[in-house]
């Protein structure tokens, strides 16, 4: 089948630069997609958007010229709840790539073991109204009892002015719930701002949440700014994910979101987002717990 991705969205960038930031060994992309190839693995009909191919073979060059060791492969929104692709990429990474899926709360439990055999480790609920059809918070609560005991966690992504409706329900999850993106905070308005400190409590009074510090590239007012001249990319989201880092140093992951769904505006040289981390984790201890620990904890628990 022949799929033609969404007019204006961006090819993602074809020669990301080499990290200046070397990471450490066993460093893991905690967030990243493989998309199709379409031909192989067709786009869910009910997708808001059709991307472009990415297939598991870019993402594990990409993994290997940036230094990372081992990536988490997120279910995207453009293949709903067939999760055939990222369970595709997943079994074919040699044990170096864990799964996120979507599912719906009629999947069964043989459904479920294929998918845990495969290596998914997690569910992503989505909240984001461009992106899907919102499901029933009563199926959502279904699915998260009936993940639970696989030991497997759940994924949130919303944007920031949903927190306060969304919060109740998510202090009710049973697992770990990482939030995408720090909740998508807008970085025009001050890190000591309402709509941030509320995140930041949000995270306090609950334990058990979690926060990719992901996605500069698409919280950015500023932009990446060029290698030489700005020396921290994405300099008005740093303050945010330092922020973050600090106040929860076993509750961070990070992720590159390769290939960058939906950017319309810039497309990310993936060595820069790379070059973002010691700017948001400035000390060894804090880049080993961000970029190792925290992620094998979650995903690897079996090598811990
Ligand atoms: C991301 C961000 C986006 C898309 C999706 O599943 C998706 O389609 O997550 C977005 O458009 O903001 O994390 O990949």
């Amino acid at each position: 089948m022949q799929f033609t991705k969404t007019e204006g969205w961006l090819d993602w960038f074809p020669n990301p630069s080499k990290p200046r930031f070397p990471l450490p060994a066993g460093c893991v992309d905690a967030h990243c997609h493989v998309f199709g190839p379409g031909y192989r693995f067709p786009y869910s009909a009910a997708r808001k958007y059709t991307p472009c191919d990415a297939s598991k073979e870019q993402l594990f060059a990409l993994r290997d010229h940036l230094g990372v060791s081992r990536n988490v492969i997120v279910q995207a929104t453009c293949h709903g709840d067939d999760n055939t692709a990222m369970m595709d990429a997943c079994l074919g990474s040699k044990g170096l790539a864990k799964g996120v899926a979507t599912v719906k709360s009629t999947v069964s439990d043989r459904q479920l073991e294929e998918l845990h055999q495969a290596g998914v480790r997690g569910v992503r609920f989505n909240f984001v109204k461009r992106l899907v059809d919102i499901t029933p918070q009563q199926d959502l609560l279904q699915i998260a009892h009936r993940i639970a005991p696989l030991g497997w966690h759940i994924v949130v992504y919303f944007e920031a002015a949903d927190l306060e409706e969304l919060e109740p329900f998510f202090s009710r999850l049973p697992t770990i719930v990482v939030v995408d993106h720090m909740g998508r905070p807008n970085v025009g308005h001050s890190v000591e701002g309402s709509e941030f400190c509320h995140f930041l409590r949000f995270m306090s009074a609950n334990e058990h949440i979690w926060s990719k510090v992901s996605c500069p590239e698409r919280l950015t007012i500023s932009g990446p700014a060029a290698l030489d001249g700005e020396p921290q990319p994405y300099r008005d989201v740093v303050p945010f994910a330092q922020k973050v880092v600090q106040m929860f140093p076993d509750r961070v992951l990070w992720g590159t979101d390769w290939p960058h769904p939906n950017l319309k505006s810039h497309m990310p040289d993936d060595g820069l987002l790379v070059d973002f981390i010691p700017h948001i984790a400035p000390t060894p201890e804090l880049q080993q717990r961000l970029l190792v620990d925290n992620p094998m904890r979650l995903y690897w628990p079996e090598e811990t």
